[in-house]
C-alpha cells in the first residue's frame, strides 16, 4: 500500500504531516498553487501555496469565530464585506444572520472560488445565495473605492506573503476604516502567538495605529500552525467583547458562552501585543 503524505512547512522548524488518501486537484492558478487532498485524519483539505486553508473536519472552528465574533457584537449588521475567503466558509456563517441584507465577497483568485464549489460544497454553499455578491478582484483596490458603506469587514486572508502581504499593512487598514460606517467593526485573522509572534504583534500594532479601539481574541484551529489562533478586532466605537445578539442556531465552536471567553487572554499573549 502506498504511504503518501502531505507536508506543510508551518515554520522553518516545524512541519505538519497528513497521510493522503487521494490527490483531487493539483494546479497553478494565475495567483497561487492550489492543492486539494483527501486525508483520513481531517477529510478533504484545501492548500494554497503550501499552506492549509481549511479542512472539512475543523473549518468550523475558524469560520464561526471569524464571522460571529463581530456579527454577534454588532447591534444591526446589514452590510458585510468579506476580503479573501474565496472558499465561502465565512460567507456561509455570515448569512446565518437574518439581519444581514447583503454580503460582498472580494477574492483576488476566482480559481479558489471555483475549487471550493467543486470540492467543498458544504463550505461554498452560501456563495449561490441571493444576498451574496462576488467580486473576483484585488481587495486593496476595492476598499479604496468604498466609503462609509459596511457595518462589518472580515479579512479572511492567507498568510502575509506575496499578494496577501498588503492585507496586513496600516495603509490597507486605513481604507478598511473608511469603508466602515461609524459603528463598524472589522476582524482579521492574525496568526499564532507560538509560530508567528512578530507577525501578530506587528499586525496588532498596525491596527492600533488606525482604529479607535483594537481587541485580540483567540481560539483553537487544530490544522493551523500550533493550533492556537488569533483574531484581531478593530472598532470605531462599540465594544466587541459585549455580545449584543445571540449565536445563530447550530454552531459548533462559537456560542454565547464562548464569545466573552474568546477575548480573555493568557498572560503570555497579552505580553506579545
Ligand atoms: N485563511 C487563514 C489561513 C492561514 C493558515 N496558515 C497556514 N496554514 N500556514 C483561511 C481561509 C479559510 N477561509
Amino acid at each position: 500500500v502506498a504511504d503518501l503524505w502531505f507536508t506543510e512547512y508551518q515554520t522553518p522548524n516545524l512541519r505538519l504531516g497528513l497521510r493522503i488518501k487521494d490527490v483531487l486537484l493539483n494546479k497553478q492558478s494565475p495567483y497561487q498553487h492550489i492543492l486539494v487532498v483527501d486525508t483520513d485524519q481531517y477529510g478533504k483539505v484545501l492548500v494554497l501555496d503550501g499552506a492549509i486553508q481549511l479542512t472539512e473536519t475543523d473549518e468550523f472552528c475558524y469560520h464561526e469565530m471569524m464571522a460571529h465574533l463581530v456579527l454577534c457584537a454588532h447591534p444591526c449588521p446589514e452590510r458585510v464585506l468579506v476580503i479573501g475567503g474565496g472558499d465561502g466558509g465565512v460567507v456561509r456563517e455570515a448569512i446565518k444572520h437574518e439581519a444581514v441584507k447583503k454580503v460582498t465577497l472580494v477574492d483576488i483568485d476566482e480559481d479558489v472560488i471555483n475549487t471550493s464549489r467543486t470540492f467543498f460544497p458544504n463550505v461554498s454553499c452560501a456563495l449561490e445565495d441571493e444576498r451574496v455578491e462576488i467580486k473576483p478582484m484585488d481587495a486593496l483596490l476595492y476598499v479604496k473605492e468604498h466609503f462609509n458603506e459596511f457595518d462589518i469587514v472580515i479579512i479572511d486572508s492567507t498568510d502575509p506573503v506575496d499578494f496577501a502581504s498588503g492585507l496586513f499593512e496600516p495603509e490597507f487598514y486605513k481604507d478598511v476604516h473608511k469603508a466602515l460606517k461609524d459603528d463598524g467593526l472589522m476582524i482579521a485573522q492574525t496568526e499564532s502567538p507560538f509560530a508567528e509572534p512578530k507577525l501578530l504583534s506587528e499586525a496588532f500594532k498596525g491596527l492600533r495605529s488606525v482604529f479607535e479601539n483594537v481587541y485580540l481574541a483567540w481560539g483553537v484551529v487544530p490544522t493551523y500552525p500550533t493550533g492556537f489562533w488569533t483574531y484581531s478586532v478593530g472598532s470605531k466605537s462599540i465594544d466587541p467583547r459585549i455580545q449584543r445578539r445571540s449565536a445563530p442556531k447550530g454552531t459548533k465552536y462559537y456560542s454565547d458562552d464562548m464569545h466573552p471567553l474568546a477575548f480573555k487572554l493568557p498572560p503570555f499573549v497579552r505580553e506579545i501585543i
